[in-house]
């Protein structure tokens, strides 16, 4: 029986997922579409049979919808994120799960009183192979004891109005993620570091921003976040450790030699950088809902990780201080870390 999905905001990402859930993944389609701009849900909704348009405020009790992706901003995520998990429905929602710690702790709050998981984050990069090539490197031992993880988020290019919270909530909370992740332990501290301005960003955005971020075991993780990068797409991340490092392979398609040159080919953005990652994630959690079971990807708990570090981003951009993060206990219901 294939699930029927209701996805709320049919923007970027959210018209990338509803082409996926459409087109390339199995055991599910697109029933309903809900967007604040009513006329680009009306658009994306006629390209797909038996697809309604509904309010958002709407969609989640909607009898037709059997499951939810919350493709929306960020600020919006948790009234969705809340209002599902009343409904006893799962939703997959886009990173950030929202924007404040309160918001994260009232998702938790709701999520551990109903006693199950009915929540996936879209940290996507866990399901990328040179992602999970990474961090098998780290857990196999080979390298020794992780001692630095060295990030680098370049963005070709960004919208016009993109903001330093969107660089940290948007943006670095994938790298907040992905140590988490491949280090399997907490972040404890953050600064940010002073860096000189980029002549080709406006100047009310930090760019570059320079992020250091501590673990509990002392391993230090430094990010660049470049909304410039302007030679395109390019994640970066290499853990050094006591006996050695591993690094993602970033680049793409054949090695070309050509007018004395060799090189290969740069993503132009996240949607094909990632876009292997984003079928396997949405593949995999397709399947559980199949199989009845809980969403075994990043849950509510790793959600309200990234957040509380985002806040405290944002509270080292302010004081020029490195800021602690305390984290609440972790419910049994989330596990281990990872
Ligand atoms: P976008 O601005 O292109 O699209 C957002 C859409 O949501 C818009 O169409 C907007 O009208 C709609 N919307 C906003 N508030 C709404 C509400 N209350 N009800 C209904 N519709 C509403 O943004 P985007 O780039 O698609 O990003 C959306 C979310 O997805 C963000 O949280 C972003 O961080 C996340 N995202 C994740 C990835 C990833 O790699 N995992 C990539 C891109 C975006
Ligand atoms: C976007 O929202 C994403 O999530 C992409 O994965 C990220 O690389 C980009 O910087 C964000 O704007």
């Amino acid at each position: 029986m294939s699930t029927r999905i209701g996805v709320i905001g049919a923007g970027m990402i959210g018209q990338d997922h509803i082409r996926r859930l459409t087109a390339v993944i199995s055991g599910a389609h697109v029933v309903a579409i809900a967007d604040a701009d009513a006329s680009r849900a009306i658009e994306i909704a006629a390209g797909i049979p038996g697809c309604r348009v509904v309010d958002a405020s709407e969609l989640v009790d909607d009898p037709e919808v059997d499951a939810v992706v919350v493709t929306s901003w960020g600020a919006t995520h948790a009234e969705f994120v809340l209002a599902a998990i009343a409904a006893q429905k799962p939703v997959f929602c886009e990173k950030p799960l929202a924007t404040t710690l309160a918001d994260c702790e009232r998702i938790i709050a709701a999520e551990t009183a109903l006693g199950r998981r009915l929540v996936q984050v879209g940290f996507m990069r866990r399901y990328d192979r040179q992602f999970r090539l990474l961090r098998t490197a780290v857990a196999s031992g080979e390298l020794g004891v992780p001692l630095l993880l060295h990030c680098a988020h370049r963005m070709g290019s960004v919208p016009a109005g993109y903001t330093t919270e969107q660089v940290v909530n948007d943006a670095i909370v994938h790298e907040i993620d992905t140590a988490r992740w491949i280090l399997d332990e907490e972040i404890v501290g953050v600064r940010v570091l002073p860096t000189r301005h980029n002549p080709s960003a406006p100047l009310s955005l930090t760019d570059p921003c320079l992020v250091v971020l501590s673990s509990e075991s002392g391993v230090s993780i430094d990010v660049e976040a470049s909304a410039h990068g302007a030679y395109g797409y390019d994640i970066r991340a290499e853990v050094v450790g006591q006996h050695g490092t591993s690094e993602l392979v970033t680049e793409r398609g054949p090695r070309i030699r050509a007018s004395g040159r060799a090189s290969r080919a740069i993503a132009e953005d996240w949607r094909e950088r990632f876009v292997e990652a984003y079928d396997t994630e949405l593949q995999e959690w397709v399947d559980q809902l199949g199989a009845g079971s809980s969403a075994h990807g990043p849950n509510s708990w790793d959600g309200l990780a990234a957040t509380a570090v985002t806040d405290a981003i944002h509270r080292a951009l302010t004081s020029g201080e490195e800021e602690r993060i305390a984290l609440p206990p972790r419910p049994d219901l989330y596990g281990a870390l990872s």
